[in-house]
């Protein structure tokens, strides 16, 4: 009887053992890198989504290994970070326990699952060995000019008391905890990925990624090219002057971004966002009232059109944004939908456009630019979406800036590679703070820093985000106990890129695009030999549980060691990829579970029988080509060997599934019990179920504990291409009517190509050729007829 309670443990002890799964370093094999987006290993641990990316790329870990390769397939915990440090707050207890708590339940998790990881690569990110190469990694970005402070509008988030990046926040809220987000200015350190837009743009194109996941980075960058256009600005209304509280000083021209500089005869007003320079000096000098109302406001400033001089209002209205463009548009209501309804709504002119041809809009936008450049009144730019990454969190968890300021707060330089890692002090008291400074301000301890010579300076207290360990991780496990670099060269020779990542869609902007921009730098440094360090990426589908995403806040949610309890790990990981393809949305339905159960009860009958013994024997003499059942069943496994070795290689795991199903059938109906036969079986079984395959394998085919003679260590079956070409069919030919002969076909052939080989087929011929063919029936694998 099938009893996986009692051996899927012992598997995973000896395989821990006998360190099957370390990669080998082995430069005479093809190396092949494969690799599951990094968890955070959060206190609910592993979720039945996580089983189904963990489970594909186990099972072409294990494939790849069995066809000779030289593996690398590690597992770590992306550690620091938010998530942790609210679970920490709201339990009452510390990230830092909390974290490592959490990482031995995952780590325990992912071993009942039976994944082939080689766990001496894991690494943790909240580990100082490790972390003090992100530290370093910053003093390089520092180096090059990509790290840098500056005054911003950020995103500030008084529930989380932190500023976030764009891609933390949603709509107007935070990612995590969905708080609400508003917009201020603060001093922050950023990170310049603008640099890379355009090679983060370009890179795409070799990609094997999704489609979709490429549009969303390209959306994301958000390459534009268009004009800028200035207004001169008219002088401000003489009241004004002694209205103002402060000194108003306003620019003499405003400029606004447009992609439609062909619609210029069309601006009736130009548009500013609320956070405008302009306004922000009209607030100041309380010129403008602090309630005004965002959604549309006259500033009282009037601009000039640049071609015809004409006088045109400047409003203030929030569909405009702060940070594209220059935060100022020119309004053609004319042509523009928003445009349109807001001079509706304002009571302003419409001033209709006299239409070129379409063909015609690119020559006119080039043509009206360089009239404004000669007037000095505009320039051709590129404008992108894309925003330099805001490096910097006023929160605990996370890894220290390694910089060093003066008493005025001044960065003094910052820390050198013998000065890392810049430790996270042990402290009680972490919680954030109202004021926005970073609870590490309030560690004297830690702030204070004596330098040889006797000089005061003071700590960066600000943290990194929790996506900088991330955007290089990759890297390190190439080379993970590296004292003296994050890695070395001949590591990521050796491993990069990442040859398939899997992981979900929610990554496909921040991670991914932080990841491939750490990657460009460390690239131009000479450090790694790659630009782009992810080849192929799939996002695994979401599991679905009575119609919506699982989660444990909606009680659908599926706890995989429930699963694994009651049934097996083998049944978990059968049934996860059974249930369709690896990036479609799928429905959890533990009836599946059951049916896998089932499945893997009949193999183990099928080769055990009730009295515990194997049912396998040796056929004599065989294969005997003249034995047309050895034939029948050389067929039948090559066949299943073809489409199992197929749908690893193309990622369609549930059709690999089905396919085993299908060969245990026939194995029953053929009564097939031939070891040689059954132990190919097993070895094809063995990355999809390998506990089960594992334990039949010792008990029926080698049992020697020695690690070189475990099914996970067997090469790949060969395939023997005899055994998987179709035997041909005899097809009877009529004219019209009558018998006239039979040819030979493939039963794959088409009509196309049955006919062209009957009309050669000399019997036929020649009758063929006397007569004019008006019709012809086919009958498929049956009968041709040809009518004359
Ligand atoms: C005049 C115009 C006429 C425009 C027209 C469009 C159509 P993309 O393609 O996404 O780059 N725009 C510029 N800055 C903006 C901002 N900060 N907030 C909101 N809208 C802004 O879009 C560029 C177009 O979006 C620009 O071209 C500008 O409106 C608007 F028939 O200028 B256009």
């Amino acid at each position: 009887m099938y009893q996986p309670q009692k051996f899927e443990s012992h598997w995973q002890a000896y395989w821990d053992a006998q360190d099957i799964y370390a990669t080998l370093e082995d430069p005479l094999k093809e190396k092949y890198y494969v690799l599951s987006m990094i968890p955070y290993p959060s206190a609910a641990g592993l979720h039945v989504g996580h089983v189904s990316s963990y489970a594909a790329t186990d099972i072409l870990a294990r494939y790849n290994r069995m066809k000779g390769k030289d593996v690398l397939y590690p597992m770590g915990w992306d550690a620091f970070g938010l998530p942790a440090e609210q679970h920490a707050l709201e339990t009452g207890q510390h990230p830092m326990d909390i974290t490592f708590k959490n990482i031995q339940n995952f780590k325990r998790q992912l071993k009942r699952l039976g994944l082939s990881y080689d766990w001496s690569r894991e690494v943790t990110t909240c580990n100082g060995d490790y972390y003090k190469w992100t530290q370093w990694i910053f003093t390089l970005l520092w180096q090059k000019g990509l790290a840098y402070e500056a005054e911003a509008l950020v995103n500030w988030c008084p529930a989380l008391k932190t500023v976030l990046a764009n891609d933390e926040v949603i709509d107007g809220r935070s990612e995590r905890g969905d708080h609400p987000v508003v917009r201020v200015p603060m001093r922050q350190w950023m990170l310049k990925i603008t640099a890379y837009a355009d090679r983060l743009l370009e890179g795409l194109d070799s990609l094997d990624w999704p489609e979709s996941l490429k549009d969303i980075q390209r959306n994301w960058i958000g390459k534009s090219s268009g004009t800028h256009v200035h207004f001169p600005l008219n002088p401000a209304p003489d009241q004004w002057r002694k209205d103002a509280k402060t000194v108003l000083s306003l620019p003499t021209s405003l400029t606004v971004f447009t992609t439609r500089p062909d619609t210029l005869a069309g601006v009736t007003f130009v548009t500013l966002s609320p956070e405008h320079p302009i306004v922000l000096s009209l607030l100041k000098a309380n010129i403008l009232d602090a309630s005004f109302d965002k959604t549309g406001a006259f500033s009282g400033l009037t601009a000039q059109h640049p071609l015809t001089g004409d006088r045109l209002p400047v409003w203030i209205a929030d569909y405009v944004l702060a940070d594209y463009g220059t935060g100022a548009v020119m309004a053609v209501p004319d042509k523009d939908e928003r445009d349109h309804v807001f001079a509706q709504k304002h009571h302003l002119p419409i001033f209709p456009l006299k239409e070129f041809p379409p063909q015609d809009i690119e020559e006119q936008k080039i043509k009206i630019t360089k009239i404004l450049e000669e007037k000095g009144l505009g320039t051709a730019v590129t404008t992108y979406r894309l925003r330099d990454w805001l490096f910097s969190r006023q929160r605990y968890w996370g890894e220290p800036i390694p910089i060093l300021r003066d008493e005025k707060g001044a960065v003094a330089r910052i820390l050198k590679p013998n000065e890392l890692p810049v430790t996270l002090p042990t402290v009680t008291h972490y919680a954030p703070a109202d004021d926005g400074r970073s609870p590490l301000s309030r560690v004297e301890e830690f702030v204070n820093f004596q330098t040889p010579e006797g000089f005061k300076l003071f700590r960066e207290t600000d943290t990194m985000p929790g996506s900088a360990a991330s955007s290089w991780y990759f890297l390190r496990y190439c080379d993970p106990k590296n004292p003296d670099a994050p890695f070395s060269k001949e590591a990521a020779k050796r491993w990069m890129p990442v040859d398939i990542y899997i992981g979900g869609q929610e990554h496909a902007v921040g991670h991914i695009l932080y990841a491939r921009f750490w990657t460009m730098v460390l690239h131009d440094a000479g450090l790694c030999p790659v630009a782009e360090p992810f080849q192929k990426i799939v996002n695994q589908g979401m599991i679905c549980n009575k119609g919506s995403k699982m989660s444990k806040s909606k009680g659908n949610g599926v706890n995989p060691e429930e699963i694994i309890d009651q049934y097996s790990s083998d049944a978990l990981r059968l049934y996860v990829m059974f249930m369709g393809p690896l990036s479609q949305t799928k429905e959890w339905d533990e009836k599946g579970v059951v049916g896998a159960h089932r499945f893997l009860s009949r193999i183990y009958k099928h080769f055990i029988n009730e009295d515990g013994l194997p049912r396998l024997q040796k056929t004599p003499n065989f294969p005997n080509p003249a034995d047309p059942q050895h034939t029948q069943w050389l067929q039948c496994f090559h066949k299943t060997l073809e489409k199992v070795t197929e749908g690893i290689e193309t990622l369609s795991l549930n059709t690999c599934v089905s396919r085993l199903m299908i060969f245990l059938n026939e194995l029953e109906d053929h009564t097939c019990f031939e070891a040689s036969i059954l132990g190919d079986f097993l070895k094809i079984l063995s990355p999809f179920a390998p506990h089960l395959a594992e334990e039949l394998w010792h008990l029926c085919i080698n049992p020697s504990l020695d690690p070189a003679n475990c099914v996970s260590r067997m090469p790949w079956p060969t395939l023997l291409p005899q055994f998987v070409q179709d035997s041909l069919i005899n097809l009877a030919v009529q004219i019209n009517g009558k018998l006239r002969g039979q040819n030979q076909v493939s039963p794959r052939a088409t009509q196309a190509e049955v006919v062209a080989a009957c009309e050669k087929h000399p019997g036929l011929h020649e009758q063929l050729q006397r007569q004019k063919i008006k019709k012809i029936v086919y009958v498929p694998k049956r009968i041709l007829n040809f009518v004359v």
